[in-house]
């Protein structure tokens, strides 16, 4: 007999009910969650983006380091956005990592309504996995949810209007399961994951929500965990974690309980955390402690502030606006005046301003970053390009003198930290990733109104040395747009059909076709 795991996120209040009609969501090759992209360590991969939206797209890879290719990283820095009815071939290697990450539209809010999925990044054979071969692979997508379409969610950022608390909580797209007849309508469809007695699955579990920290269990069984966002780490028990928006894990979960009943997935909001989250360890391997810091950038956030009318998200006083010419083009162009490296790299009082400046650093540097929340919620942070030892975690002002309390031995290390309300989290960087980075707030309605910074790599020996050279199919945009070749496109959605998954092993070729689709 088999027992099931039903995925019982909770619901948000008697609101439900909305996620039952039918929503408008983005799908990739007419999936929500999108397709598996299951990939192994240096493989090169090749996936080529057909936008059928009714607005530009650019799709990221949450985690994946693109070495010295931020070229394909696809956030507006780097990538002129793909317009309605066009494809663009991404073009990548994954060097040297492994682990559970995801891909999604990183422009204009748009994760909001979808387009993500997994990318599972596999050990080449050779190499041991410190855990036995689980006997099953399941990710798990959870989230929070508006029943607003995110069009109507960014208008509301537009005019200055707070999105207020969301609608539910989704596990894979999919609504709760009806644990409360009060609280959850009849017939929503909900995630069942069918699970054998005896057995032990990798659960890969990404936050992909918009602003809901939320804790994740299992009824009655164990969650072992095993991975951080790429890093195996030393492993813990946990019967619940918090997982923060942006976030991804990996567990391992044998189903030890009596199998004549089913059990409950559970991802409950976590409206007031405390620091008392995973603290995983790695397997250690590069020697962080012993390296001298080159570089501190204090990044602090505030509660939104007006300007000019507008409420908008800082850091160190300054609210992100993208140049319509990414930073990375203008660069190779040589074109002045799109962008400033002027960031401040320490908190200040200066009048809160909207600005498209960056964060210069340098190649080979050892970089500390100590990101202050001002806010009375948990804030994460992401960084593109790198994966960074997260130090230390603490209430209260940074100070300079914190750093002896730095974890010098076993910090894990990963691509998206949490900061508490009224903390402070440090992290260390080492600079070996040429390149212009997004180091962006990972909740959605903050980085949509500017709570992001590029964090500006540049190559000491010059561009086609370190730095690989800009793809021949580039988009060219603002400044640039007259260089862009019209392109001829067959925009259908019969062409899904034709999504081959995976072809020969060590060219991995995917297409996805994102498109609007409706999902009950
Ligand atoms: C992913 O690829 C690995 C290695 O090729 C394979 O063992 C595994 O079965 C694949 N998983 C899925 C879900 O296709
Ligand atoms: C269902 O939720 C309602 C509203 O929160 C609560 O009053 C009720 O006790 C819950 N029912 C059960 C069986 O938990
Ligand atoms: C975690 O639980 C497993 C059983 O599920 C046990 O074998 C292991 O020793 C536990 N690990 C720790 C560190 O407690
Ligand atoms: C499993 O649960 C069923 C129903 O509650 C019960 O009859 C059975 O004895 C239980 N089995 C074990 C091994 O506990
Ligand atoms: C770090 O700085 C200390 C003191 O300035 C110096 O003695 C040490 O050699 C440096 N370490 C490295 C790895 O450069
Ligand atoms: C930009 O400037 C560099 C250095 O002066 C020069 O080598 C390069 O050709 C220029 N690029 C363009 C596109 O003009
Ligand atoms: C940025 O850093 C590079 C290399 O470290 C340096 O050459 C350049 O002058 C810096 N630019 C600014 C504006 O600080
Ligand atoms: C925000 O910063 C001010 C000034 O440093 C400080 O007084 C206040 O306690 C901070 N609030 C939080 C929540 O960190
Ligand atoms: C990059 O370098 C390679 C090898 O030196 C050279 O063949 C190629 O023409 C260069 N490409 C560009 C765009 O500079
Ligand atoms: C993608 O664009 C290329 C180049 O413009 C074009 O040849 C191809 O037909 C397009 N593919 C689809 C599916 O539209
Ligand atoms: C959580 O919120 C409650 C009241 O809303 C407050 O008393 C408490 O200090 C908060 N805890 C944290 C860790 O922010």
């Amino acid at each position: 007999m088999a027992a099931a795991l039903m995925a019982a996120a909770v619901a948000l209040a008697a609101v439900a009910a909305s996620v039952a009609a039918q929503a408008e969501v983005i799908a990739i090759n007419d999936q929500f969650p999108g397709p598996l992209l299951n990939v192994t360590t240096n493989e090169n991969v090749r996936v080529n983006v057909q936008n059928n939206l009714d607005e530009p797209l650019l799709i990221t890879w949450d985690g994946i380091q693109m070495r010295m290719n931020s070229w394909q990283d696809g956030v507006p820095g780097t990538n002129c956005p793909i317009p309605p009815g066009w494809n663009w071939t991404y073009q990548f290697q994954l060097k040297d990592q492994i682990g559970s990450f995801f891909y999604f539209p990183s422009l204009g809010l748009q994760r909001a309504a979808g387009g993500y999925g997994p990318i599972t990044i596999n050990n080449r054979a050779i190499v041991p996995v410190p855990f036995d071969h689980p006997d099953g692979d399941i990710t798990l997508f959870i989230g929070d949810w508006y029943t607003r379409s995110h069009v109507e969610l960014r208008n509301m950022l537009n005019d200055g209007k707070d999105i207020g608390v969301p609608d539910a909580i989704l596990i894979n797209g999919r609504a709760p399961y009806r644990y409360n007849t009060t609280l959850v309508p009849e017939g929503l469809q909900y995630e069942i994951v069918g699970v054998e007695p005896g057995k032990t699955y990798r659960f890969r579990v990404h936050n992909v929500g918009i602003s809901t920290s939320l804790n994740l269990r299992i009824q009655n069984h164990n969650m072992r965990l095993v991975e951080a966002e790429g890093t195996y780490t030393n492993q813990q028990n946990y019967t619940n974690l918090d997982i923060h928006v942006g976030q991804s894990y990996s567990f391992l979960v044998t189903m030890d309980q009596n199998a004549s009943t089913d059990y409950y997935i559970v991802a409950s909001p976590r409206m007031n955390t405390s620091a008392g989250a995973a603290r995983p360890n790695p397997q250690g391997s590069f020697h962080y402690a012993s390296t001298n810091i080159t570089q501190t950038f204090v990044l602090k956030n505030e509660a939104p502030l007006r300007i000019n009318g507008k409420s908008r998200k800082t850091i160190n006083r300054i609210s992100y606006s993208p140049p319509e010419t990414p930073l990375r083009l203008a660069d190779l162009y040589n074109l002045t005046g799109v962008y400033k490296t002027d960031f401040p790299s320490v908190p200040n009082n200066e009048p809160a301003r909207i600005a498209s400046s960056a964060l210069n650093a340098s190649y080979k540097g050892f970089l500390e970053i100590v990101f202050q929340n001002n806010e009375t919620d948990v804030q994460t942070y992401h960084l593109d390009g790198y994966s960074f030892f997260v130090v230390g975690m603490d209430y209260g002002e940074w100070t300079p003198d914190k750093r002896s309390g730095y974890n010098k031995w076993d910090a894990i290390s990963r691509s998206t930290t949490q900061v508490f309300p009224g903390g402070w989290t440090a992290v260390l960087v080492s600079l070996d990733n040429v390149g212009i980075w997004n180091l962006r707030a990972e909740k959605l309605d903050n980085w949509y109104r500017g709570q992001e910074v590029y964090v500006k790599v540049p190559d000491p020996l010059g561009y086609n040395i370190t730095e690989m050279i800009m793809p021949d199919n580039a988009l060219y945009c603002g400044l640039l747009k007259e260089r862009q070749q019209p392109q001829t496109h067959q925009s259908n959605r019969k062409s899904s059909q034709a999504a081959a998954p995976w072809s020969a092993r060590l060219l991995v070729t995917a297409m996805l076709i994102i498109a609007a689709v409706f999902f009950s």
